[in-house]
C-alpha cells in the first residue's frame, strides 16, 4: 500500500535490532586500559550538541538539569553493573549492544567495583529513593559519571531509554556515526503513574511475522511501554498453534482480510515472542477472542457450530456474525484445552478473552459464557481481561475490563468498578491507531472518529469514565487493529507518533501534562525515528526539528 507523505525506508531499516546479551558478564576484548591513545577523545565538546532534558518522551516525573554539566560517552566508558545480578548484566549487554553499533566503542559490561563508581555508565540496584517503586529510577549525570539506581531490574531498563533520548539521534542509527555523545547533566527521578501501559497489535486480520513482532516490542519500549496485547484469533484467522486442535492454525490461520496470505505462529515461535519481550520487561498478553470473533475457529471445526456445519473461511471485515455454541458442552472443553495450552506457554499474569461484539448471541447466553470461561481460565492460574463488555457477566474480582467505547459515560462499567472492577483505558476515539489521522490518511478506519497527535494526548485516563476514577485505572492501552495494515511500515506510520502519547499517559504524571510541550518533546522523536527507519506520519501538530 502507498502511503502519500510516508518516508521511504533506510537501509538501516533491519538493522535496528539490538539483542539482549547473555547473563554473563560479557566483556569486549578491548578496554579502556588496551586502547591506543588516539581512540580517546581529545577534543571538548560544545554543550550545545547535547539534547535536552525536556525532549524526553514520557516527560519524566522531576527533571533538574544542571547548567552547563555534560557527560561524554567515549572509547573509554565501560558500563558498569550491580554485581551478583544477572538482570542488571542483561540490561548492561543490551544497553551496549545499542551504543556499540553507532559509536563503535569497545564499551565492555562489566561488575561495578563500588556503590559509587568515579567514571562510566553504572546501573545499580542500590541508592534509589523508594519512591520510585518497582519500575522507577534515579538518573544521575555529572561530567564524571552517569549513575542509574534503582530497585528492580525494571526500572533499569525504564532508565535506560530515558539515558537513549538524552544522546544524539545518531546513538540510534545501526552503522558507526562520528560522534561525539554527549549526554546533559543533571538528575532525573522518574517513575511511572499506572502499571499497565500497553500496545495492542492484532494479528489475525492480518498475520505478522515474528521479526516483525519484535521490532514493534524494541520500538515501544523505547517510550515505556510494558505490556504487549496480542490479539491472536478473530473471525478472519486464527495465529497461534494449539496441539489438541490443530486445524485452528492449519485451516484456520491459512487466510487474512482480503485473501491476503494467512500464518500461525507455532507454540516455539509464540515463546520466542514471549521472551523476547520478558527480556525487555514486557509482559505479553495473548488474546483469543470468544464468543463472538470465531469464525476461523467455526470454520476449522464443524462440532463446534450449533448446527454442526462449518462455515467458510471468512475474509471481509464485518463484525459480529460468528458465535462460539453457548449450549454445547464441547464449546468448554475446547476452550480449557485451547486456554491450557496457551496459559502454559504464557508466564504473564493474564489471558485475553475477548468479549467484544458478541451481537449474534442473547445477553442470557452471553453472560452464561463468560462467566464460564472467567473460570477456566482461573483454572488454568491465570486472569481475565476482557473487554468492557465482559461487565455485563458477572466478573470475577480478578477480571480486568478493558474500556473501547467512545464516550465518556458508561453506567454498566462504572458500576463494575465501584464493584471493584480495574479497567484498562483504551478508548476508541483517543486510543485506536488503526483510525485514520485525517481525511487524508489512506490507512485506517474512521468509526471511531479522525485521531491526530492531540486528540491522543489530550484526555485523562485517570478522570475520563463517568464514575471511574483513578485508582479504579490500572492504566492505557494502544490498540493497532489490522484491517487495513498489511506491513510492519503500516504498522509504524499508524503508531507513530500517536503511540508515545498515550504511552505517555500511562506513564507521566498529570502535572506534567502540556500539549505545548509535549508537541516539542515528541517532535525530538522524529531524528531519532528518521534515524531507525521508523515509518512515521508527519503529523502538523507536531513541531519537528528541521530535517527530521
Ligand atoms: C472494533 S474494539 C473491534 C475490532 C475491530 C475494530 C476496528 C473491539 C473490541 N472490536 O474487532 O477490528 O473495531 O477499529
Amino acid at each position: 500500500m502507498t502511503i502519500p507523505g510516508a518516508r521511504r525506508l533506510p537501509a538501516a531499516f533491519l538493522a535496528l535490532t539490538a539483542g539482549i546479551a547473555s547473563s554473563a558478564v560479557a566483556s569486549s576484548p578491548a578496554t579502556a586500559a588496551t586502547l591506543p591513545a588516539s581512540a580517546l577523545p581529545t577534543a571538548a565538546v560544545p554543550a550545545a550538541t547535547a539534547v535536552s532534558f525536556s525532549s524526553v518522551v514520557p516527560a519524566p516525573v522531576q527533571a533538574s538539569p544542571a547548567a552547563g554539566v555534560t557527560h561524554l560517552i567515549t572509547a573509554g566508558t565501560t558500563i558498569y553493573v550491580q554485581p551478583g545480578s544477572a538482570a542488571a548484566a542483561d540490561i548492561g549487554g543490551y544497553l551496549a549492544a545499542i551504543l556499540r553499533r553507532s559509536t563503535g566503542f569497545p564499551l565492555p559490561v562489566a561488575d561495578a567495583p563500588s556503590p559509587n563508581p568515579a567514571d562510566g555508565i553504572s546501573l545499580l540496584l542500590s541508592g534509589a529513593p523508594a519512591t520510585v517503586g518497582t519500575e522507577g529510577y534515579q538518573l544521575d549525570i555529572a561530567s564524571g559519571a552517569i549513575a542509574l539506581h534503582a530497585n528492580q531490574p525494571a526500572g533499569l531498563f525504564a532508565g535506560v531509554q530515558t539515558l537513549r533520548q538524552l544522546l544524539p539521534p545518531e546513538i540510534e542509527s545501526g552503522t558507526v556515526q562520528p560522534g561525539p555523545w554527549p549526554v546533559p547533566g543533571g538528575q532525573i527521578v522518574d517513575y511511572p503513574r499506572f502499571s499497565h501501559r500497553g500496545a495492542m497489535l492484532d494479528v489475525a486480520r492480518h498475520f505478522f511475522p515474528v521479526a516483525t513482532v519484535e521490532r514493534y516490542i524494541d520500538e515501544i519500549v523505547l517510550y515505556k511501554v510494558n505490556v504487549l496485547h496480542v490479539h491472536l484469533s478473530d473471525d478472519q484467522g486464527w495465529r497461534i498453534a494449539i496441539n489438541s486442535w490443530p486445524n485452528l492454525a492449519l485451516y484456520g490461520g491459512s487466510t487474512a482480510v482480503g485473501g491476503d496470505p494467512g500464518g500461525y505462529y507455532t507454540q516455539a515461535e509464540y515463546q520466542q515472542i514471549v521472551a523476547y519481550a520478558a527480556a525487555r520487561y514486557v509482559t505479553i498478553v495473548p488474546e483469543i477472542d470468544m464468543p463472538g470473533h470465531t469464525n476461523a475457529a467455526l470454520a476449522s471445526y464443524a462440532e463446534l457450530n450449533c448446527s454442526g456445519v462449518a462455515p467458510p473461511l471468512y475474509t471481509g471485515t464485518d463484525v459480529g456474525f460468528s458465535s462460539l455454541c453457548v449450549g454445547k458442552e464441547l464449546t468448554y472443553t475446547f476452550i480449557d484445552q485451547v486456554i491450557g495450552e496457551l496459559a502454559a506457554l504464557t508466564p504473564g499474569p493474564y489471558i485475553h478473552i475477548g468479549g467484544d461484539e458478541a451481537s449474534s448471541t442473547t445477553a442470557a447466553d452471553y453472560a452464561t459464557f463468560i462467566n464460564r470461561a472467567q473460570q477456566i481460565v482461573a483454572a488454568h492460574g491465570k486472569s481475565v481481561i476482557g473487554w468492557h463488555d465482559v461487565v455485563n457477566a458477572t466478573p470475577l474480582p480478578s477480571t480486568v475490563a478493558q474500556f473501547w467505547g467512545t464516550t465518556t459515560r458508561n453506567a454498566a462499567v462504572a458500576a463494575a468498578a465501584a464493584n471493584g472492577t480495574k479497567i484498562v483505558m483504551s478508548p476508541a476515539n483517543h486510543t485506536y491507531l488503526d483510525m485514520k489521522y485525517n481525511a487524508r490518511t489512506v490507512l485506517g478506519q474512521s468509526w471511531a472518529g479522525f485521531i491526530d497527535v492531540k486528540d491522543a494526548y489530550n484526555w485523562d485516563p485517570g478522570d475520563y469514565l463517568a464514575g471511574v476514577t483513578e485508582a479504579s485505572v490500572l492504566g492505557v492501552e494502544a490498540p493497532l487493529w489490522t484491517e487495513t495494515i498489511r506491513t510492519l511500515a503500516d504498522i509504524e506510520y499508524m503508531a507513530f507518533p500517536r503511540l508515545p502519547a498515550i504511552a505517555e499517559l500511562g506513564w507521566s504524571p498529570t502535572s506534567t501534562h502540556n500539549l505545548t510541550a509535549f508537541k516539542q518533546r515528541l517532535g525530538a522523536q522524529g531524528p531519532r525515528w528518521h534515524v531507525m527507519g521508523v515509518n512515521y506520519y508527519h503529523s502538523r501538530q507536531v513541531s519537528w526539528p528541521a530535517g527530521s
